[in-house]
């Protein structure tokens, strides 16, 4: 049978003669991201120059890639400067889940424009076939910072010029050119507070801007990834309870527990709580600094908590001088 005389073959042909599809827009485009729940919305083209040391591995995973689109959504700040950590929790797990709904909304609306895109995770799951190398599809801050969105800090996260840094952050695929591209913006809504460096408990936000990576791996991620790891290592290395408990209390237990079976399960963030950054957010921190200090951010510098450090360094001691309330422990 000729092919073209196949039933099939035939309605494709039809179908493909009565889709003259438009080509897509940024505007077009960014009001589909929008209705389907995003606070804001950018696009950048693969081949955008600060983007290149990310582009092999986005090819490798979609290699008809053309264009990236960076979309935020805004959290509830009440909730992320929550003294509770459940609360604080409750408000990433609920994010992870939004941004997920997004994403697939947007991949089903895009089809219908003839459009394929692929949705890169928000945070997880990343490829653990590459653990220690780099696991992940997209660094969505340097994706965010081409496409519009705002600048990162000195904590490190992206600042969004009205919502500040409460941002949970995303990128789709998409195998299509678009008309325009946004740029970056033009200045950085950091106001250099120092509110992060002072709060960061682990002191990986150093004053001269540097990020200590594994400090805040090891005890934000504490009950995640990483700690996951240590926590087995804790279990497999122990005789029986008394010695596994001498290793790891009961809290501390089930705190992997909680981070295993609900997600979040986060030790800090308290770099992201109390960053005044960003239009709407700026307010109460420009009005009375003392009532913001005191509402804001001495609840978390004061907390009792556990602090995990590595070993072998002079962290332990740092931490016990500037958090006399925390309880340094080993990593
Ligand atoms: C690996 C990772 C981590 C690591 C490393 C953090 C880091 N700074 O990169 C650890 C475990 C420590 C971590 C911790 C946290 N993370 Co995290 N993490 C990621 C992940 C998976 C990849 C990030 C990455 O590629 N980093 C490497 C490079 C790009 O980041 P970088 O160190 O900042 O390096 C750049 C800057 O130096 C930059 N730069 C550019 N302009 C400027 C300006 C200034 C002033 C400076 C100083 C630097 C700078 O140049 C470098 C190269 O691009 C992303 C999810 C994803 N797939 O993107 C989430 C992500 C970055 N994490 C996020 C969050 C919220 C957190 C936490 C608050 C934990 C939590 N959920 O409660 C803490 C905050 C720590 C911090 N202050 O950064 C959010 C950030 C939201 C935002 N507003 O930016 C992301 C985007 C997840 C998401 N989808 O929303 N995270
Ligand atoms: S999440 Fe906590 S430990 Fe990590 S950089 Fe932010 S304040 Fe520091
Ligand atoms: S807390 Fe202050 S210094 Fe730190 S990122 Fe936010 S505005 Fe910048």
């Amino acid at each position: 049978m000729n092919l073209d005389n196949h039933p099939s073959v035939a309605a494709f042909r039809q179908r493909q003669r009565n889709n003259r599809l438009e080509a897509m827009t940024l505007p077009r485009l960014k009001a589909i991201v929008l209705e389907a729940g995003a606070d804001d919305v950018g696009a950048v083209e693969i081949d955008r120059p600060s983007l290149q040391d990310q582009k092999k591995a986005i090819l490798h995973a979609f290699p008809r890639a053309k264009s990236l689109v960076s979309f935020i959504c805004r959290m509830n700040e009440a909730q992320i400067r929550s003294n509770d950590r459940s609360l604080v929790d409750g408000e990433f797990i609920a994010y992870d889940a939004e941004m997920l709904h997004i994403s697939r909304t947007v991949v089903k609306a895009l089809r219908n424009e003839g459009i394929t895109a692929v949705t890169p995770s928000e945070s997880f799951p990343q490829d653990m076939s590459k653990w220690q190398g780099r696991m992940l599809t997209v660094s969505h801050k340097p994706v965010a910072e081409a496409a519009g969105l705002g600048l990162i800090g000195h904590h490190r996260l992206l600042i969004h010029p009205i919502f500040g840094s409460h941002l949970c952050l995303g990128t789709i695929i998409i195998d299509t050119t678009l008309d325009i591209y946004d740029q970056p913006i033009d200045y950085n809504p950091c106001i250099g507070c120092n509110l992060c460096v002072s709060t960061c408990p682990t002191g990986a936000i150093a004053p001269d801007g540097s990020f200590a990576f594994a400090r805040c791996l090891v005890h934000a991620y504490r009950d995640r990834l990483g700690g996951f790891l240590n926590w087995v290592e804790s279990l497999v290395t122990s005789q029986d309870m008394v010695e596994y408990r001498k290793k790891r209390t009961d809290g501390e237990t089930m705190a992997v527990w909680q981070s295993l079976t609900y997600g979040g399960g986060y030790r800090c963030g308290y770099c992201m709580s109390v960053c005044p950054a960003g239009l709407d957010l700026l307010g109460p921190y420009l009005d009375n600094r003392k009532e913001y200090l005191q509402r804001v951010v001495k609840p978390l510098q004061e907390r009792n908590e556990n602090i995990y450090v590595l070993p072998g360094q002079d962290q332990a001691a740092e931490v016990s001088k500037k958090f006399p309330n925390k309880t340094v422990r080993p990593a």
